[in-house]
């Protein structure tokens, strides 16, 4: 499957943030992608992205004035997750890990990935990504990760949510929303569905949201103005339940190429409170990924 004709590429030079990242900031959501020479894509892959591989990553996080990362496995490596690995190796101790597994996993793969700094496993909903995965196989994963104080990782579209929520509120571990649950934001953010998924973040101290991505939920555009109150009001909900991540290497963006930089300013506007900043982007993921 040769890349995706309109997915577009990373940015190759993003601009300077103007806001400074603190000491010690994560960022809690990007991949790796390959390189493919080295690490192949999965055969059941839905798209074929651009080689984006650990050295670039590093990179732009040294750019940017990241100091420490969640690598998160895309639906591109299906459950091969060697690139993860490598780079999590690579990172010196400094990076954790997001995996993709199936129930069959043994428990030699799931020490090794624990041992590279594996934290959790993904959970793909979104029909475009994954196919239908009946609810048994992600409870069997549940099973075999519980032992070591993983977490997962659900990524969904708003309109999925009713299907999904007794599932999430049922979970026996802790669940991380990817994307601010994917809202439609045309809808504004007074629309009963995102009140919804308020409400349940609210009421479920076992689930924590990702405030990323304004570039794939923006219907305006850069500087993402229709998105801010969304992330505004999660971070509002539950301070101490929030991080923050780029989203690199972007796959699948196709109305326009993110600026890095551009995507580190919006965070003082959807957590403008320093201290609402230091939770999003060093105490809370901290917390989860490299609790003392
Ligand atoms: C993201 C979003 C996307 C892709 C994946 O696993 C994936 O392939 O997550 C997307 O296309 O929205 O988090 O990178």
């Amino acid at each position: 499957m040769p890349p995706s004709p309109d997915y577009l590429p990373f940015h190759p030079n993003p601009s300077k943030p103007k806001f400074t990242l603190p000491e010690g900031t994560w960022d809690a959501h990007c991949h790796v992608f390959g390189p493919e020479a080295d690490f192949p894509f999965a055969p059941e892959r839905k798209y074929t992205p651009v080689d984006a591989g650990k050295d670039k990553l590093f990179e732009l996080h040294k750019y940017l004035g990241v100091d420490r990362s969640v690598i998160v496995q895309a639906t591109c490596h299906g459950a091969d997750n060697r690139a993860l690995v490598d780079a999590l190796l690579a990172s010196n101790g400094r990076y954790r890990g997001i995996a993709t597994v199936r129930p069959d996993v043994s428990k030699e793969h799931l020490d090794e990935l624990d041992a590279a700094g594996v934290r959790g496993v993904r959970f793909n909903f979104v029909k475009r990504l994954v196919d239908d995965t009946p609810r048994d196989h992600f409870l069997k994963i549940v099973e075999k990760i519980k032992p070591y104080g993983w977490h997962i990782v659900v990524y969904f579209e708003a309109a999925d949510l009713p299907g999904l929520e007794q599932f999430l509120i049922d979970m026996p571990v802790t669940v991380v929303i990817d994307h601010l649950g994917r809202p439609d934001v045309t809808k504004g953010v007074d629309h009963p569905d995102f009140e919804r998924f308020r409400k349940l973040v609210r009421e479920n101290d076992h689930i924590w949201v990702k405030v990323t991505c304004p570039e794939r939920l923006t219907v305006a555009g850069p500087p993402y103005d229709d998105v801010v109150a969304f992330g505004k009001a999660i971070v509002e909900d539950i301070p101490d339940r929030v991080i923050w991540g780029t989203d690199w290497p972007h796959p699948n963006m196709k109305s326009h190429v993110p600026d890095d930089g551009k995507l580190v300013d919006h965070i003082a506007r959807v957590a403008p409170k320093p201290e609402q900043q230091r939770a999003l982007l060093i105490d809370n993921p901290t917390r989860l990924y490299d609790p003392k």
